[in-house]
């Protein structure tokens, strides 16, 4: 077992952002099956068509998880200490915030981390202007490299954020690195709320991932878009499609990019080649049940304090039991 202690978290640069975008794309597509890295679905476009998603109405996960928060927001806010940082995860879109933020009188300053830059200093200056007393503070970056938070912010007692089951987009083993890096950003004796989307009937999930205008679809097909764009590719984005459907040996929904006939073609000076009916694996979304939640949570340093659901989606909160400075990922 490795024990490590992490000092100092190194903020994220564009330079790496831009380098690693190509890396992360010719390595991928390189690999047997060729896959890609979710978190590139997000630029302006892809984050505007998520938007979208989340107002179809056959994806229910954020229509039930704003339903619980607006039920369950001051249990939620009792639990936050005077004087805090409401610090998101893939805060893209401050809606579901918002309500927490409502809620609790306490919050004093907001924190989203997101991918996705534009978006989310859009959202902020929004933000500024319709609560003026709030300190808006949005870092642009990776969560799983999680950049150093601001002084100011650092000396507040902070509360995690990660709604939207976007921790179902990691792999289980991602997960629980995340949740212990979170840990160390967050502090000891820290508050966390997670939406965690839940293991259910096949066909409402399959349904949630194929929606019938097919935004879903365009959501994934828009990678391409942007590798085209940005790495000056030439994916046909008529021979590709989406694939969408549960796995129900690992409780998670796999979205792919099949490609519809043989083809060649070059991404960044590399030559691919695809079969017919070859996938990307694009992205996977992990349903939990509440206890395999609470168990993957309690394995990495945090305690279930309460649990709130629907039957179909899970809000956690969840408090840091261990001393955060020296906790190892890889335990
Ligand atoms: N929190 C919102 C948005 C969920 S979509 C909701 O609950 O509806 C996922 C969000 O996470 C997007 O805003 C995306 O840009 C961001 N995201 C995805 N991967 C990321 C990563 N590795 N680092 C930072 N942000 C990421
Ligand atoms: C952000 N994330 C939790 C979404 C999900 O459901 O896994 C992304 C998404 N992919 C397709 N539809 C929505």
């Amino acid at each position: 077992m490795t024990r490590s202690v992490q000092t100092a978290l190194r903020p994220a640069t564009l330079l790496d952002a831009a380098g690693s975008f190509a890396a992360d794309v010719v390595a991928g597509l390189s690999a047997k099956p060729k896959r890609l890295p979710p978190k590139y679905f997000y630029d302006a476009v892809g984050s505007a068509l998520f938007e979208r998603i989340t107002r179809l109405p056959e994806y229910y996960p954020t229509r039930c998880e704003l339903a619980l928060l607006h039920q369950q927001a001051p249990a939620m806010a009792s639990l936050f200490p005077p004087g805090c940082a409401l610090v998101e995860f893939g805060g893209g879109s401050s809606r579901k915030a918002r309500i927490l933020i409502g809620a609790a009188a306490t919050v004093e300053a907001y924190v989203p981390i997101d991918i996705s830059g534009e978006f989310l200093q859009q959202d902020a200056g929004q933000l500024r202007r319709d609560m003026p007393r709030l300190t808006v503070q949005p870092i642009v970056g990776d969560f799983m490299r999680l950049p150093a938070l601001p002084l100011a912010i650092a000396a507040m007692p902070r509360v995690g954020f990660f709604p939207g089951s976007t921790i179902g987009n990691f792999e289980p083993h991602e997960a629980a690195v995340f949740l212990r890096r979170a840990g160390r950003l967050l502090g000891a004796g820290s508050v966390f709320v997670i939406g965690v989307d839940l293991i259910k009937a096949p066909d409402i999930l399959y349904r949630a991932y194929n929606d019938a205008e097919g935004i879903t679809a365009k959501f994934n097909l828009n990678l391409l878009v942007r590798i085209n764009r940005e790495l000056g590719a030439d994916f046909d984005l008529a021979a590709f499609e989406h694939h969408a459907f549960y796995n129900a040996a690992r409780n998670r929904i796999e979205m792919h990019l099949a490609s519809k006939k043989r083809q060649k073609l070059k991404v960044c000076g590399t030559a691919l080649e695809f079969r017919a009916g070859e996938t990307i694996h694009t992205e996977n979304s992990y349903k939990y049940s509440l206890g395999s939640f609470q168990a993957l949570a309690h394995g990495s340093g945090w305690s279930p304090l309460a649990t709130w659901t629907d039957g179909l989606f899970s809000v956690h909160a969840l408090r840091m039991t261990e001393d955060a400075g020296v906790i190892a990922d890889d335990r």
